[in-house]
């Protein structure tokens, strides 16, 4: 490596494995200069506390990121058609094994509307309140209840968001009685959107221990589709599988166009709609805020959030595999986060940042997407370079993907749906 690529390596702007000089063997000029850079006070002050974890470019270690078209027998597809057929099943099937577990057997869904009030939102919304109940063959069910605003007087079947609420219900209110710019609802319904909503501990707590799983799904079906302790769900998988429980019900009702259904989460949540958008097709369109270790950002790159901290402190919201492959090097996963991105190609993908959250590891977040292009390519859908992460409050869409890094720190705001649903706008062409 010549010492400018050294330095660009070294300064995360372009991952190892995507190194490629341009025609004519240039290095592009300095693009350390342009886009965003971690605020140097916040590091300063991690600095002083001495904390061990990564949030220095410098200290991000050389990887080399799996190709996203390289099947296990080493040969590479080269068609959407073969992904789809091929890699794509192979791709998910490594998620399951090795990140999230497997979730369920198709359940059979039912719907009860148990409430309906056609003046929410001082009359500019219907609320329903719809309680989902999903049985097995076997007659085992699990029931959890969720809630959609459905913007009043619309032409036709409106868009949908559907939010993975993990925080407390005045986070997310469908009622509205209490406001949080969490999930500002008047600005979503205001601008066309059905906005749906669940309590992601209503389908498994948030918590680890048999006490904490015995009213969730995962005490109905403990192991999903995998063996327990090794590739069975965890509760990110849990929430995943719910909020395509909802979907189910969004794609039942006539005032909601089920082809439009966008699923939005925060952090943990935001992990939650990668996986949800990865696995089911059906959504249009996967947001994910602040995600971090686990969502969008590179596992290999170790910066923020240490694989083996969160698997020590939240092992339950994955499956025994990936907990215990985080004593070892990430090297050895045999995928990293920007195939959880490429599985929701070529549908609509949007990675969000705060500034001040580096413990979510911005620059990670935008990687991901950018090593996504080899599998957007194959519909021909441009995805952003990996030295073109844009500046602060700068959102940068291409194709159907899109990204931002907002100021502040680890939270959802109104700025961050706003750009969601101008991002939505655009892909849906509206
Ligand atoms: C943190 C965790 C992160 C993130 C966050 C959240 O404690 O380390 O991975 O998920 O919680 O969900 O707010």
């Amino acid at each position: 490596m010549n010492r400018i690529r050294r330095t660009l390596v070294a300064a995360g702007l372009v991952a190892v494995a995507a190194v490629t000089a341009p025609a004519g063997g240039q290095e592009p000029a300095k693009p350390a200069a342009r886009g965003w850079q971690p605020d140097p006070k916040l590091q300063a002050t991690l600095e002083a506390q001495k904390k061990p974890w990564v949030y220095r470019e410098e200290s991000v270690p050389k990887y080399a990121l799996p190709d996203p078209l390289r099947l296990a027998d080493g040969t590479r597809v080269a068609t959407a058609a073969d992904w789809e057929a091929k890699r794509r099943p192979e791709t998910l099937a490594l998620f399951r094994k090795h990140v999230y577990g497997h979730p369920p057997a198709p359940t059979a869904a039912r719907f009860a509307v148990t409430e309906t009030d056609p003046k929410a939102m001082g009359g500019k919304a219907t609320l329903k309140r719809v309680r989902i109940a999903s049985a097995d063959p076997a007659g085992k069910t699990f029931a959890f209840d969720a809630a959609v605003l459905i913007p009043n007087g619309a032409k036709g079947p409106v868009p949908a968001f559907v939010l993975i609420n993990h925080r407390a219900v005045g986070s997310a209110d469908p009622t509205r009685r209490e406001k949080n710019d969490f999930w500002p609802a008047e600005a979503i319904v205001g601008r066309g959107y059905a906005a749906a909503v669940f309590q992601a501990a209503d389908v498994d707590a948030d918590k680890n221990g048999p006490e904490a799983r015995a009213g969730g799904v995962r005490a109905v079906w403990p192991a999903g589709g995998g063996t327990l302790g090794e590739d069975s769900w965890g509760t990110l998988g849990a929430w995943a599988w719910g909020a395509s429980r909802v979907l189910d019900y969004l794609r039942t009702d006539a005032a909601v166009d089920g082809a439009k259904v966008g699923v939005v989460g925060h952090s943990r949540g935001g992990k939650t709609a990668l996986w949800a958008a990865a696995q089911d097709e059906r959504f249009a369109l996967g947001v994910s805020n602040d995600s971090g270790r686990g969502g969008a950002s590179l596992t290999r790159r170790g910066f923020g959030e240490p694989w083996a901290g969160i698997s020590k402190s939240f092992p339950y919201w994955f499956c025994g595999a990936y907990v215990k492959a985080s004593a070892g090097k990430a090297d050895d996963l045999p995928v990293d986060q920007h195939q959880l991105i490429g599985l929701i190609a070529p549908r609509g993908a949007y990675v969000a940042s705060a500034d001040q959250d580096l413990w979510a590891d911005p620059r990670g977040e935008f990687l991901s997407l950018a090593h996504s292009a080899p599998v957007y390519a194959l519909y021909k859908h441009p995805v952003p370079a990996a030295d073109e992460m844009p500046p602060l409050d700068t959102p940068l869409v291409r194709g159907r993907v899109g990204y931002h890094v907002r100021t502040g720190g680890h939270n959802l705001t109104p700025y961050d749906w706003d750009k969601f649903l101008d991002f939505a706008d655009r892909l849906y062409g509206r």
